[in-house]
């Protein structure tokens, strides 16, 4: 059985969780940081005092597309995890982009949707929107010729 800590309005739980969802794998979700908080076991997993975090029998694994890589390489198959390294770099490329993006808009959503207005940064806000702006004009010119990132189907290989 596969376990997920995290909080699931953390969006670095999230793709953990639409991965086992898209896999159809049973898991059991703890929830862990934010208003959770994180214990002292929950820390000897994961030092980093950060989430996501999974155990999937004795391998337990931190970092949010490391955990996504490891689920699709072991359960996904051909569809998931092509054979071909150029096939699965195409998608793995925009995974790793998104931690780029996440950086750019950071300031932003912090700013926005978790600071109330009297506190907020405005310089902060704009030059993060600004960076945002600049990530997401790249991600909608590649929309415009692909149907998806991971190129004419919604994933690299085949249909299941
Ligand atoms: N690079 C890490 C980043 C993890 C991360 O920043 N997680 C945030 C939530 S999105 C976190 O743990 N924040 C502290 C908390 O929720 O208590 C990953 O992708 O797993």
């Amino acid at each position: 059985m596969l376990t997920i800590w995290g909080r699931l309005n953390s969006h670095n739980v999230k793709k953990v969780v639409w991965a086992a969802e898209e896999l159809r794998l049973e898991y059991e979700r703890i929830d862990v940081g934010g208003q959770f908080g994180m214990d002292a076991d929950y820390l000897a997993k994961n030092p980093n005092a950060l989430i996501p975090t999974i155990a999937d029998g004795e391998v337990v694994l931190w970092e949010s597309n490391t955990i996504v890589r490891y689920l699709m390489a072991r359960y996904g198959g051909e569809r998931w995890w092509p054979a071909d390294p150029a096939k699965r770099a195409m998608v793995e490329r925009w995974m790793d982009w998104q931690g780029d993006y996440a950086n750019a808009q950071r300031d932003a959503f912090i700013n926005l949707v978790r600071t109330p207005e009297a506190k907020r940064d405005q310089a902060a806000t704009e030059r993060s929107v600004a960076a945002s702006a600049k990530k997401l004009a790249i991600l909608d010119g590649f929309l415009a010729e692909t149907p998806w990132l991971s190129g004419d189907e919604f994933v690299a290989g085949e249909e299941r």
